[in-house]
């Protein structure tokens, strides 16, 4: 069976506490890095989208013919303290208008824009309505705004530990169909659904018109074959049912970075041969 599966790296300024980045410094070097060890692609990590204004990004793509995959979003609220759902209008309205300058990034660069934990938390359990219109309504936003520059977001389930709604991938498909969105869909991250469903090759299975893009990190959020996640039948099934799109590196940076990259690499490519 033919597979157009291509991988990507997760690169980022600088790593803080244990966030699952797999190289640190500015983004021209991690694109060159990236291509070094086989990556196609790289999954690019900023606090202000401004860092995306780097001419250097652009040579370093052409040079290495790498593309960007993916924008990451997560360090609006876990650096910046922005939230699409704060009861703080003026935070509220600052976290879209900086999701709006990655869709415009994401414009330039062919690639899409992650909505992973900018999502915010529930403040309480009787909120939990209260919380989805207001996400519903900065999502609309984002969603009329990327329709605009063609640009496809993708809503990440993220396990219960790091946020508390919206946390498997069902609930991701429910929200986008009852917001009726279009320009934003879904992607999967293992490691957040082998904690959150029921069944991780169903759920594939059952959302696959929805997923646009995927993290492989293990069980315990190492790389590929170092927990004791079924990547075989994992690759199997999204192979089978048709997905076609990107692959990316986000796992923890142990034993270290270099490390994590390699065996990533190593072990992803390796399952993905089978196919071509
Ligand atoms: C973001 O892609 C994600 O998976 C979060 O858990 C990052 O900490
Ligand atoms: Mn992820």
């Amino acid at each position: 069976m033919n597979c157009n599966i291509r991988t990507s790296l997760t690169v980022i300024k600088e790593i803080i506490g244990d966030a699952p980045f797999l190289f640190e410094g500015t983004f021209p070097e991690g694109i060159a890095y990236a291509h070094s060890l086989g990556y196609d692609c790289v999954e690019l990590h900023s606090t202000d989208p401004e860092e995306l204004g780097d001419p250097g990004i652009e040579a370093a793509l052409r040079e290495n013919g790498m593309q960007i995959s993916a924008l990451g979003t997560g360090r609006l609220y876990v650096n910046a303290g922005l939230s699409l759902t704060s009861d703080d209008p003026q935070n509220r309205s600052e976290a879209v208008a900086a999701m709006m300058r990655y869709i415009d990034a994401a414009s330039r660069f062919d690639c899409l824009v992650i909505i992973g934990c900018v999502r915010g938390n529930v403040p309480s359990k009787d909120a939990y309505e209260e919380t989805i219109a207001l996400l519903g309504e900065s999502m609309t936003k984002l969603d009329e705004y990327a329709r605009q520059k063609q640009v496809t977001m993708v809503f990440e389930p993220i396990n219960r530990y790091e946020n508390n709604y919206l946390c498997n991938t069902y609930e991701i498909a429910d929200f986008i169909r009852r917001f009726d969105l279009t320009n934003i869909r879904m992607m999967i991250d293992t490691f957040h659904m082998n904690i959150e469903e029921v069944d991780i090759l169903q759920a594939i299975r059952d959302n696959m018109d929805y997923i646009r893009y995927v993290h492989f990190a293990d069980s315990n959020r190492w790389w590929p074959g170092k927990g004791h996640l079924d990547f075989t039948s994992i690759v199997d099934v999204l192979i089978k049912n048709g997905y076609n799109g990107i692959i990316s590196a986000e796992c923890l940076p142990l034993p270290s970075k270099e490390a994590a990259a390699g065996e990533w690499i190593r072990s992803v490519r390796g399952m993905l041969d089978n196919y071509e």
